[in-house]
């Protein structure tokens, strides 16, 4: 069988002493945290579209990294591409991949042909899942790439473009079936507009909403029990997109009775592209009770677009698996990396290296979650915080026991209140004192 990365030997946990580029020094996938092992914390996903396909282009650039696989005919290119993945995947002890469906087949000439190619994919991913007990997180359809959807899918002002979209949909949730995969996202790359001099914005809104309640209800037709996820970013490629943020998206969910069908994939970027952080859209998330996976990558701060680079970032990964800790952890969801190499970063190994600084930063961040967690000083501090509503006239507030009229009474007999120092320099410094102390 052809080796399709020979000079990459078995990555392995070799603890934070080594030196060794090709090891762990964080991830142990086997370590038990609070009653999990570290690979059931995580579950990691491979993302194939940047991992197997991305070959480095930028608008300035063609490509610069080799993703052919030793074949011409797109056919076996897409055939060797997929085997390459379980390699990969094995290489790394990751065990869940995500991919569009245009990631992992080319599109043909016509509907039908597409839909071929999608199945003979689909036989050798199987295959390859049994062989290395590798599955599925979620997949998706491009719903983006193609100039057909250049004024959107769901949100397009052309009926024929809505009905490809489906179609495209349907094949894209029945390959995902077939697969046993875990979740089926909803990335509105060009569900948005760029102008409203062009756009009727409620009925765009309300088609994207029909499209979600029929794939919704053709996926439970055919058996699918994962979860459906709607990944909010608030621009690029479009300059507005619906799916604007975490708190946007619920909007539109409960406007059009979905709250129920969907959670949310929260991405990194996507979260400071919106101007908040990653663990904001992670809370919001939470407290509308549809915290449901990650695109785990990070942006540049001093670039407004999406990098989708490697996370490193350690108090990052940190409070976000704080987040998701607090949230009930992944049940279906998990971390997937929809990040890549920087494109100067083009020989094999470089991927490698890439996974590797991601996954040891996750790791790292779910050790550290934990310490702050069993520490207490910044949960209590949080509880102490709002102590003023556990008893007295607070806790008549939060039972409803108590009139505008009962409130001025209270506060013109009370006087002047005692203004409560937030404590965010303490907290920050018990948070380093947690993290290196
Ligand atoms: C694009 C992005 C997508 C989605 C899946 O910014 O994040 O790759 O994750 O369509
Ligand atoms: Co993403």
């Amino acid at each position: 069988m052809t080796e399709f990365y020979p000079n990459i030997p078995k990555i392995r946990y070799e603890g934070s002493k080594s030196k060794n580029p090709l090891s762990f020094r964080f991830y142990n996938p086997e370590e038990v945290i609070a009653g999990k092992t570290m690979r059931d914390h995580l579950r990691f996903a491979m993302s194939y579209w940047h991992t197997m396909v991305a070959e480095g282009t930028d608008i300035f650039g063609s490509g610069t990294i080799d993703k052919k696989y030793g074949a011409t005919d797109p056919l076996e290119q897409a055939k060797n591409k997929a085997r390459a993945s379980f390699e990969l995947m094995d290489k790394l002890d990751i065990d869940f991949f995500c991919f569009h469906d245009r990631d992992i087949a080319p599109e043909g000439a016509t509907l039908e042909e597409s839909n071929k190619n999608l199945d003979a994919i689909a036989d050798v991913l199987e295959e390859g899942m049994k062989k290395y007990n590798k599955k599925l997180l979620w997949g998706t359809a491009n719903l983006f790439s193609n100039r057909r959807y250049m004024n959107g899918a769901g949100t397009s002002p052309n009926a024929d473009v809505f009905a490809y979209a489906a179609a495209q949909i349907k094949k894209a949730l029945e390959v995902t079936v077939r697969l046993g995969g875990e979740g089926y996202v909803f990335w509105g790359g060009r569900e948005g507009y760029e102008t409203l001099l062009n756009t009727d914005m409620a009925f765009e809104q309300a088609n994207m909403a029909r499209l979600m309640r029929m794939t919704v209800d053709y996926g439970r037709s055919i058996g699918f029990t994962g979860d459906f996820y709607i990944e909010p970013k608030p621009k690029e490629p479009m300059k507005h997109q619906y799916d604007f943020d975490v708190a946007t998206v619920m909007a539109f969910l409960k406007t059009y009775g979905l709250e129920k069908d969907f959670k949310m994939n929260v991405e990194a970027n996507h979260a400071t592209l919106a101007q908040h952080t990653f663990q904001h859209e992670l809370r919001v998330a939470a407290i509308n009770g549809a915290f449901g996976s990650v695109d785990a990558n990070r942006g540049d701060t001093l670039l407004g677009w999406d990098t989708d680079q490697f996370p490193t970032d350690v108090y990052d990964s940190t409070l976000a698996m704080y987040e998701i800790i607090k949230a009930g952890g992944f049940t279906k969801g998990g971390l997937n990396f929809d990040s890549k190499a920087r494109r100067a970063s083009n020989a094999p190994e470089d991927v490698f290296y890439s996974y590797i600084s991601g996954m040891d930063c996750f790791a790292l961040g779910l050790k550290m979650a934990y310490k702050l967690i069993e520490d207490g000083r910044i949960d209590n501090f949080v509880s102490d915080r709002y102590a003023t509503f556990k008893e007295g006239i607070g806790a008549k507030i939060v039972a409803g026991e108590v009139s505008m009229a009962d409130l001025e009474k209270y506060a013109l007999e009370k006087g002047e209140v005692k203004a409560q120092s937030g404590r965010q320099e303490l907290l920050e410094s018990i948070l380093n004192d947690i993290l290196f102390g």
